[in-house]
């Protein structure tokens, strides 16, 4: 079917008999996923809409900037700091994919014991159906895990703007060192790409509103504590997911509506799922849209989930950044110190990832854990077991899963999760 945006997504460079098949099965997969939740706040409306329009409106709205000028930069971790990006006026989009693409173009270049996220997102490029790929300026790879550090030195083949960041994995006095150089580094080369100078007030500007962004993010996070939960996991996924793509000061604006709804409906005692349903925190691998099947597994079993441990979660989002240096030097000594709390599992030894997932199960009131895990991924495997150990010697019942982006073992994960959650309402 012809769409009003075919000459854009042409002019991307998009397959566009492929793009229209992947439309379809993401729109029937929303559709069967999201829309059929009950009891879903109106504010969800916003998420709707934006969801309908990510390929078309959004990127035309990119592509419309870039024409007055501004440039867009691409990523995979949420390690690269949008407050850069933003004090030039440029505009960060993440490019994590959660479904498999091209598969067999992918097998070709990457071995296959590599996890889901990596592969999919070769896969979005091979079949060229990503127009965020496409329009990207810059495309930031960052050298986290084995698997993409590697990747990137293949990916850089394959787009013509790879830029890619050295991160630490250790969290000493070195490692924060280079965390600072490398911030450095990359604020210079978004000043080449732009042709904006980045002095403090535009640093402090780029902070004001990444910072509203995760305010209300965390407003969201709170307002699932209470019994009833106000919103789906699903939906509160859907949002995590969104704010990667999305204009962050529209996007703030749409979460705290939406939250300024959840609060009354707290107030009222009303819930997006049944008071007393078993409350459920996901902990693990980022989940990049459309990777909604392990959730929805969980909330079809009845459960509901009140929080992610994951990038596309409070990992990423959570810790606002102090703006009132009043140096660049200052911001980015603030910069490095948000970020380098952020917990991620290749980071070594990383106890402050296990001391977040139990201080966000006693927030939310989680009665158990479900500990997500992509295949082929060794960090999140190999903290899975620690995480559950230390979770059970506290009385918390977790449950360890591993899966990728296929729908063939739904029907065992579903069982599993089944299992578990009525070992919770025991
Ligand atoms: S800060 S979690 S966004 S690196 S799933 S590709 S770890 S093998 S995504 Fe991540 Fe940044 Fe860390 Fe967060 Fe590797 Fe695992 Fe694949 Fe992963």
């Amino acid at each position: 079917m012809a769409s009003p945006y075919d000459a854009m997504w042409q002019e991307l460079g998009l397959d566009l008999a492929a793009h229209e098949q992947l439309l379809q099965v993401l729109g029937g997969g929303y559709q069967q996923v999201f829309l059929g939740q009950p009891n879903r706040p109106a504010g969800m409306d916003y998420f709707n809409f934006v969801m309908s329009e990510v390929h078309g409106l959004r990127v035309k709205e990119l592509v419309e900037a870039q024409a007055a000028g501004k440039k867009v930069i691409g990523s995979f971790c949420v390690f690269v700091p949008e407050e850069v990006v933003r004090a030039t006026g440029a505009t960060l989009v993440g490019l994590c994919t959660g479904a498999d693409f091209a598969a067999e173009e992918v097998d070709k270049l990457l071995p296959r014991n590599t996890c889901a996220l990596i592969k999919s997102a070769f896969g979005f490029k091979l079949g060229k159906i990503c127009p965020f790929i496409e329009a990207a300026d810059m495309i930031v790879g960052e050298n986290t895990c084995d698997g993409k550090k590697k990747a990137y030195e293949t990916m850089g083949k394959m787009v013509p703007n790879l830029y890619v960041m050295d991160l630490p994995q250790v969290k000493s006095d070195q490692g924060r060192a280079l965390l600072k150089a490398e911030f450095a580094r990359f604020l210079k080369a978004v000043e080449d790409l732009t042709g904006v100078t980045i002095d403090a007030a535009k640093l402090r500007e780029g902070m004001r509103i990444v910072n509203d962004k995760r305010k209300a993010l965390a407003r969201l996070n709170a307002l699932r504590a209470a019994d009833p939960a106000p919103i789906s996991g699903l939906d509160a996924l859907l949002i995590n997911q969104v704010a990667f793509y999305d204009d962050p000061i529209r996007f703030t604006g749409s979460v705290n509506a939406l939250c300024d709804e959840l609060e009354a409906r707290v107030a009222d005692g009303q819930g997006a799922m049944e008071k007393g349903a078993p409350r459920v925190l996901l902990s693990g691998c980022p989940m990049a849209v459309p990777n909604w099947k392990l959730p929805w597994i969980i909330e079809q079993a009845g459960a509901v989930i009140v929080g992610e441990e994951s990038c596309v979660g409070e990992r990423g989002a959570r810790n606002l950044v102090d703006d009132s240096g009043q140096s660049v030097d200052e911001l980015l000594e603030a910069l490095v110190d948000r970020y380098f709390q952020v917990d991620c599992a290749i980071f070594t030894p990383n106890p402050q990832r296990l001391a977040h997932v139990e201080q966000m199960a006693a927030a939310y009131k989680a009665q158990g854990v479900i500990h997500y895990c992509l295949q082929f991924c060794q960090p999140y495997q190999m903290e899975a077991l620690p995480v559950e150990q230390a979770l059970k010697a506290q009385g918390l019942p977790a449950l360890r899963l591993e899966t990728d982006y296929s729908q063939e073992d739904a029907g065992q994960l579903q069982t599993r999760v089944e299992a578990f959650l009525e070992m919770l309402e025991k």
